[in-house]
């Protein structure tokens, strides 16, 4: 099966879902990331993205109450919030110059299709050339039930409010057996992989992401990935994949450890390899930590995602990295790592080489 893979790989050609479960059992860690830097390197040569971006959580308050997750809250939790539009404001007034929000919160039991409208045309307003990435998969959902209009409808709204792009959030892990225990409250895998479907016939592009290391198997990773590289044959919208190390602290899954290296360096490049039809696999430093982050530019990343500056949903669960870095920072730690720093836009439009 080895050489198999290895030939495939060179030649280009497609692995199928028996060869990535066995990537995902081989803990040759070498093997697997030369294969990865290969595809990677093919795509997109010595260069590593990054973007100059500013993550706004506006609210925790959320119905859903996943499991696995310790930022949100439910109303009379100390830890709850909401910004006010005048506090998204500040915040926007504070924000130098950069190319992307990345907006992501609760499905807040009380605000209305609105108000999350008019956080996006605040957003614009104040700051006309930083692009949109907001909204994740459940949210557009939930968007489309408070407000009574169809999915099309709902992303139409959200485009003429300045919508630009849609983050890969909330899809977890697919498998239904897996979902139940982690996340039963949250929209199917298929609705997920619908209105993203809907979202790449409307135009925009999105990002997917995997939650991983909690108490799914390999084979779930597997019919996950599955599911994400059919859907990119299908539309061609996915901009990225991002692999989202589980965090497990204040959470309420009873699996207790953090993912190790070997795990993440693994589940990146057997992400690298399988996902053929993907341009991008992020390294999200913020889940990575930036030495391991540094790491997997050799193991199939090739994006660093961004300065981030105030990153909540992994940091309530125990994340022990910085809650943002600099673009001096994140340059430093691209070239130090031997790849040549590009920053892009959300739409990885390139802004500058290093
Ligand atoms: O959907 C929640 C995950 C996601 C935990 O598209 C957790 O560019 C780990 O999707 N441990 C939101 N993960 C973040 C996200 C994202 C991040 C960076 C870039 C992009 C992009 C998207 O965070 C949620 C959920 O899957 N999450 N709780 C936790 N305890
Ligand atoms: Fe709500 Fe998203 Fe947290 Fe689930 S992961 S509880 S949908 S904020």
């Amino acid at each position: 099966m080895r050489n198999q893979i290895e030939a495939k790989v060179k030649k280009g050609e497609r692995i199928n879902e028996k060869e990535a479960l066995f990537l995902f059992e081989q803990n040759d860690l070498l093997w697997l990331g030369r294969l990865a830097n290969l595809v990677k390197e093919r795509i997109s040569g010595n260069q590593v993205f990054f973007n100059i971006n500013r993550h706004i959580n506006p609210t925790n308050y959320c119905k859903n109450r996943c499991r696995f997750c310790a930022f949100s809250a439910s109303f009379g939790d100390k830890h709850g919030y909401q910004l006010s539009l005048d506090q998204i404001s500040e915040i926007a007034e504070q924000t130098g110059d950069i190319y992307e929000f990345h907006i992501v919160g609760g499905l807040h039991p009380q605000w209305d299709f609105d108000y999350y409208l008019q956080i996006l045309k605040l957003l614009k307003r104040k700051k006309p050339n930083a692009l949109l990435q907001a909204y994740t998969a459940v949210e557009i959902d939930h968007f489309s039930k408070i407000s009574g209009l169809s999915l099309e409808q709902t992303i139409a709204e959200l485009k003429s409010a300045g919508l630009n792009a849609v983050p890969g959030g909330g899809a977890e892990i697919f498998a239904e057996e897996v979902r139940e225990k982690i996340c039963p409250e949250k929209i199917s895998a298929q609705r997920w992989l619908y209105v993203h479907r809907a979202l790449h016939q409307a135009g925009l592009q999105s990002n997917a992401t995997m939650l991983y290391g909690h108490i799914e198997r390999y084979e779930h990773r597997v019919d996950h990935l599955k599911r994400l590289r059919e859907l990119q044959d299908e539309t061609k919208g996915f901009a990225s994949f991002i692999p989202l190390a589980f965090h497990p602290k204040n959470t309420r899954l009873e699996y207790p450890y953090y993912t190790t290296g070997l795990d993440d360096l693994k589940t990146i490049a057997v992400a690298r390899i399988y996902l053929d039809n993907f341009p991008h696999i992020k390294a999200f430093w913020i889940m990575l930590g930036e030495k391991l982050a540094q790491v997997s530019l050799w193991f199939g990343a090739d994006d660093f995602d961004g300065t981030v500056e105030e990153e909540k949903i992994t940091h309530m669960a125990g994340a022990l990295t910085p809650s943002g870095l600099t673009r001096a920072e994140l340059v430093a730690l691209i070239r130090s790592a031997g790849r040549e720093p590009v920053e892009r836009d959300t739409l990885y439009q390139v802004r500058r080489v290093w």
